[in-house]
């Protein structure tokens, strides 16, 4: 297989999607390879296969604003690949969601979820309905509106979806209430529950605290610790908050957190204090992260991104290509030597080449951030089982599957005794996979 002749022929297949073309290339350029050598994956075209979604659902969702108007959002859910489980997938809401951003979220997922272990395939939908600014009552309406469609093609062993950006505990909360109501059931249709209607401890915490484990084995392997690291974090959602919450509790100082206004930087650290502050800023009151330097005294960069602040160790966690090629090269030259992705798909292909050439290590999103959708897949198996894990069980299998994903990482990824994450990644999450779907037939 030649990788030009294979991304002309997805970019004919899927004009102008960009972001889609940009997950491709970079699973491509290590699948590729590893397909020349192993035939069987050709003659049965498993990439190609895995590139054309399983089915692609796009609605109109109508809701009623607070002045009573009605208003008019497109909604999506791509079910991409369901070889190893159930489609799984966030969704996004945010204004500049459209299908090529989705297609590439999902595309990834099928990859991710494989590395996990668990049984889930892959999925990811949304809408570009903007939240900010929005009454909570508005958030409710639009939220039943996209269900009353979505709930037609989901279901506990159908596709299972979950938050991204934009959908957090607020909002699956008023899905899931209008799910069980259109389905006359209770079941595990959407992961990242409420703690008291199926939710799972340490699923809020999960993609944050799997990503600082990620980094732990990598600073493992070069006996290391994280301990006294200077670690720069952009974002202040979800994944952000806790990643630095993990990472104070591992005693390493985190001096940065950004959301798209602008950066602060906190050269004395966010303790526990300032990061309960944060989450009530950030989770309860929707405010901006600027409020966080004016509370406590320190610097706020308006409009920039915080990679020029020296540090050992980075954690991209707001969204897709927030790292381009010069900001990977202010972070090489700020003295960062380890980046582990919260976000998907944080750094451009340049960016990549960048960390590469400068010899840092390099965890890929697939990777790093896979803890989310592990606990998910937990939630899953507990809402079947009828049971709840303690927040200890919980923690302890979150563990166990980061070391599991580093460990598939190292064993695909390792070339003349160096560690290339994105190939192992990239060739790990296929290989389960392809396998299936060769054990399928043409199907
Ligand atoms: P949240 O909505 O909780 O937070 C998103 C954060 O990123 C906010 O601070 C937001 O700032 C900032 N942000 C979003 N879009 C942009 C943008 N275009 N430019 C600058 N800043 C931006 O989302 P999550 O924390 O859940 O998700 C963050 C990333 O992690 C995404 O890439 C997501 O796909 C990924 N992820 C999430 C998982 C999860 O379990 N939630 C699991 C795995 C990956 P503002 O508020 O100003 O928009
Ligand atoms: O990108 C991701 O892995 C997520 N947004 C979490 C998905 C999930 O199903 O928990």
């Amino acid at each position: 297989m030649e990788i030009n002749a294979f991304m002309d022929d997805i970019i004919k297949k899927n004009p102008g999607q960009k972001e889609f073309h940009q997950a491709v290339v970079e699973i491509a350029n290590n699948v590729i390879p590893f397909i020349n050598r192993n035939p069987q994956y050709e003659e049965a075209r498993i990439l190609e296969r895995i590139c054309e979604p399983d089915r692609t659902i796009i609605f109109g969702v109508v809701w009623e604003d607070d002045d009573g108007r009605p208003q008019i959002n497109k909604g999506y859910r791509v079910q991409f690949n369901n070889a190893i489980g159930p489609y799984k997938g966030g969704l996004r809401f945010h204004p500049t969601v459209n299908l090529s951003i989705l297609k590439f979220l999902g595309f990834e997922q099928i990859f991710k979820n494989s590395l996990t272990t668990l049984p889930m395939g892959g999925g990811k939908g949304g809408s570009n309905f903007d939240p900010k600014g929005k009454s909570d009552k508005e958030v409710m309406r639009f939220c039943q509106a996209f269900m009353t469609e979505l709930s037609k093609y989901i279901g506990e062993d159908i596709d299972v979806p979950a938050g991204d950006i934009g959908v957090g505990a607020r909002e699956i909360g008023y899905m899931y209430g209008q799910y069980r109501k259109l389905h006359t059931e209770f079941t595990g249709a959407l992961t990242g529950k409420g703690l008291n209607f199926g939710g799972s401890p340490l699923r809020t915490e999960a993609t944050g605290y799997g990503c600082v484990y990620f980094a732990s084995e990598m600073l493992h392997a070069i006996d290391q610790s994280l301990e006294g690291k200077k670690c720069v974090i952009s974002g202040s959602g979800n994944v952000s908050i806790y990643t630095a919450e993990k990472l104070i509790e591992e005693g390493a100082q985190v001096i940065t957190l950004s959301d798209s206004s602008g950066f602060i930087y906190d050269p004395k650290g966010i303790n526990a204090e300032k990061l309960a502050y944060i989450k009530d800023l950030k989770e309860v009151r929707r405010g901006r992260i600027s409020e966080y330097a004016k509370e406590f005294g320190c610097e706020f960069h308006a409009g920039e991104k915080p990679w020029k602040v020296e540090c050992d160790i980075a954690f991209p966690s707001a969204t897709q290509n927030e790292i381009d090629k010069d900001d990977a090269a202010s972070l090489v030259k700020s003295g960062c030597k380890v980046v582990c992705e919260g976000a998907n798909m944080p750094t451009t292909l340049d960016g990549i080449k960048v960390f590469e050439s400068a010899g840092l290590m390099h965890a890929p999103s697939k990777a790093a951030n896979a803890g989310g959708v592990a606990v998910s897949g937990l939630e899953m198996s507990q809402n079947a089982l009828g049971l709840t894990w303690s927040s200890e069980e919980i923690d302890e299998r979150l563990r166990v599957i980061m070391r599991r994903i580093y460990d598939q990482c190292v064993e695909y990824g390792t070339e003349n005794g160096n560690v290339d994450y994105f190939m192992g990644a990239n060739v790990a999450g296929f290989v389960k996979v392809a396998d299936v779907m060769l054990a399928y037939g043409i199907s």
